[in-house]
């Protein structure tokens, strides 16, 4: 007897799914500078906070760092053809902001520009629409040492910095997206520590979120000043969280999570400031005191949202003195889940987006990251048959389709990664790519997930 999801990847094999797709959607897949490019020390490049983080003891899995990851600077023209050969018609990279400016300011490092020149040409010469994002956590040390996002200096300093890679690359770049996962980056790296830099609390938390939100809007106009054709977008990381039992602590606890994980980083980029609700809750245990909220009022209009979904959460009430402050934390996961324990939940994904079309109707929304961590298992042919992987994808793009067909204005779709790569404090050992690659040759193998993907965008009107 076949299950219903196996029935459901069933009817959506490759030709049919992907005719349920606009005709110019951008199908891509994706990737970010620190977790891909290695090269750390080449051309100019100075550290980063991850180049920093990673080299201190205890930081990361085994003490991994990104110094080689795939080796991708130095395999360009390579990876460029395994791309063509997927058939992507998108890529979607980030610009290692220590390879512009080693600094963290002043003039732009020639040398570290003419690699993402090389990148756009070959991604244009092969008829693959680049998606450009600015920061994908980056930041070059010595604006961490001067207090990075916890202080009003970095909003300069991004503005600064979208300046220049605007300058060199807006006659061939149309999508920007300024900052990837303001949540994951201000919470984990500067309120619980576990990734760059290390920082601790939830007030420090809030304040580098807080100028993430300043800085995408002064990136953003930025931008817009040097390439009036460019099309901007902020990449936030929005999971789907549900109460964790029927309990009316828990449903509570869901409406301040999703403030915290969701809101707070959603409203202020469509415009409407803070949720009043999490700023009471925080101003009650003592923190924002001193932030000027209302500077987030003044946003610019986004010309698309973009989207990273992972997993469904289950929340329930917590002490308000874990992690977030919020008295609200995520339980185990029930169902299906990945080898990150990540819940999987593709019909979230729909809710998603039909909740983010919506509530804050974007005019074009692109899921700018998707896809799921399992543990491959390399064949003595060399082959990796990740039909997990497969049909994670097949179930989230068929739940993406239903998502168009309620009237959600989806444009793009990338699978993440590209690559398997430095999946930050989890190192190397957790694999998202859809091209599995050997880290001790380097040699990069087409999944079968990969494949699945290539027919797939094949058969794509
Ligand atoms: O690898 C990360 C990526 O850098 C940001 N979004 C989530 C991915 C998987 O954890």
């Amino acid at each position: 007897m076949t299950t219903a999801r196996e029935e459901r990847i069933g009817r959506d094999a490759p030709a049919a799914l992907a005719g349920r797709f606009p005709r110019d959607f951008a199908w891509g897949a994706a990737t970010a500078a620190y977790q891909v490019e290695g090269a750390h020390d080449v051309d100019g490049r100075t550290p980063s906070v991850w180049d920093t983080f990673s080299h201190t003891p205890g930081r990361t899995l085994n003490g991994e760092t990104g110094d080689v990851a795939c080796d991708h600077y130095h395999r360009l023209e390579a990876d460029l053809d395994l791309m063509a050969s997927l058939g992507l018609r998108a890529y979607r990279f980030s610009v290692s902001w220590p390879r512009i400016q080693p600094g963290g300011s002043g003039p732009a490092n020639s040398a570290g520009l003419d690699f993402y020149d090389r990148l756009v040409d070959g991604l244009l010469a092969r008829g693959i629409e680049p998606w450009l994002t600015l920061y994908h956590w980056d930041l070059p040390q010595p604006i961490e040492d001067r207090g990075g996002w916890t202080t009003p200096e970095v909003v300069d300093r991004f503005a600064e910095y979208a300046t220049i890679v605007g300058r060199r690359l807006g006659d061939r770049v149309r999508h920007w997206i300024t900052l990837n996962e303001l949540r994951t980056y201000s919470q984990m790296g500067y309120g619980t520590g576990r990734h760059a830099p290390g920082r601790h609390g939830w007030g420090t938390a809030l304040a580098a979120a807080h100028h993430g939100h300043l800085a995408h809007a002064a990136g953003s106009r930025a931008l817009r000043e040097v390439v009036p054709q460019a099309r901007v977008g902020i990449a936030h990381d929005i999971n789907y969280p549900v109460a964790g039992s029927d309990l009316s602590e828990d449903a509570a606890a869901l409406v301040r999570y999703d403030g915290a994980m969701n809101r707070w980083f959603l409203d202020p980029s469509f415009g409407r400031g803070y949720p009043a609700d999490l700023v009471d809750w925080y101003h009650g245990i003592g923190l924002l005191d001193g932030v000027d909220l209302d500077a987030v009022a003044d946003m610019p209009p986004l010309d698309f949202l973009a989207l990273n979904y992972y997993r469904r959460e289950r929340v329930v009430a917590a002490p308000v003195e874990d992690d977030w402050g919020i008295g609200a934390s995520v339980r185990e996961a029930q169902g299906p889940r990945t080898a990150v324990g990540w819940e999987i939940d593709p019909d979230g994904l729909r809710a998603t987006l039909v909740r983010l079309s919506r509530e804050y109707a974007p005019p074009a929304i692109a899921i700018s990251e998707n896809g799921a961590a399992f543990p491959d298992v390399v064949a003595p042919d060399g082959t990796v048959d990740d039909a997990d992987r497969r049909d994670y994808f097949a179930a989230h793009l068929a739940a993406a389709a239903d998502a168009i067909e309620q009237g959600v204005p989806l444009v793009g779709y990338f699978a993440w990664s590209l690559l398997d790569n430095f999946e930050w404090a989890l190192g190397y050992g957790t694999r998202f790519g859809i091209v599995h690659v050997d880290f001790d040759t380097q040699r990069r193998t087409v999944k079968a997930s990969g494949a699945w993907y290539r027919d797939l965008i094949g058969a794509a009107p």
